[in-house]
């Protein structure tokens, strides 16, 4: 259909910061040893050797949408696939990724930051993930969305810290930490939904060491975390006030053996 030229123009200059906004993750801390992350606008494809992020042929880092809740992208993004290095550090201490592609995580897309951690797999659908930590809508203030992880993710300078769990056995794993953008969520019409909630997914290989005895236990397939129609997701009223104590964080609930410094909101 076509629409009026000021439609039009209105459109683009809505979308358009938008689009040219997404990143990735392009640099990796583990217990503060530094590590490039994988960058999907990388021209030096193969797959580099240097980097414990996982690879993926979402070259430009476009979000997924409820329509792939259930799809194989989900789990590591679009054609993920590991990565050659997995980054040594200790049980209990941080992981820390950099959400970066020339400018910061765009304080545009609000939403919550969920981390997750399988046993190492190499076949992505495979991987058994629990969920070591999730954190959502925080207050009601500096926007007029209220104050998100995203935002909390921002002021550090656009990077999150990813605590592995005290404890846990030492061996291979693969971190799958996700930001979901919720400014589009209100265009969602469902569960398969081509737009709406945006989901920004990166796998990351770490080695653990330790003497800890704790195994993953009750973890499930990405692909069953989200419908993509849960009210975390099909979310209508962000823009309408910043106070969203009532915003329900999606996905399974937090893992009984997690261990974070954050604090989870419901
Ligand atoms: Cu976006």
């Amino acid at each position: 259909m076509l629409l009026s030229i000021s439609t039009s123009v209105a459109l683009l200059s809505t979308l358009a910061p938008l689009a040219l906004a997404h990143n990735h993750i392009d640099e990796i801390w583990a217990n503060g040893v530094h590590y490039p992350g994988f960058s999907p606008n990388n021209p030096d494809l193969p797959y580099p050797s240097d980097t414990p992020g996982w690879y993926t042929t979402n070259l430009g880092g476009n979000p997924l949408y409820p329509v792939d809740a259930n799809q194989n992208q989900i789990i590591c993004a679009k054609g993920g696939s590991p990565a050659n290095i997995s980054a040594p550090l200790p049980a209990g201490t941080i992981l820390r990724g950099k959400w970066w592609q020339g400018s910061g995580w765009p304080v545009s897309h609000h939403g919550p930051v969920i981390d997750y951690i399988a046993a190492y797999n190499a076949d992505p659908t495979q991987l058994k993930f629990v969920k070591i930590a999730q954190r959502g809508w925080i207050n009601n203030s500096t926007y007029d969305e209220g104050y998100w992880a995203s935002d909390e993710l921002i002021a550090d300078d656009s990077s999150w810290n990813i605590k592995i769990p005290t404890g846990l056995k030492a061996g291979k794993y693969v971190v799958r930490t996700e930001i979901i953008a919720l400014h589009l969520a209100h265009l969602g019409t469902g569960a398969y939904s081509t737009n709406g909630a945006e989901f920004y997914p990166q796998c990351i290989n770490v080695q653990v060491s330790g003497t800890g005895t704790k195994t993953i236990t009750g973890g499930v397939d990405a692909r069953t975390f989200y419908r993509g129609d849960e009210p975390g997701l099909f979310f209508s009223n962000l823009h309408d006030t910043p106070n969203h104590a009532d915003y329900v964080i999606p996905g399974p609930a937090v893992w009984s053996g997690a261990t974070t410094r954050r604090s989870f909101t419901a």
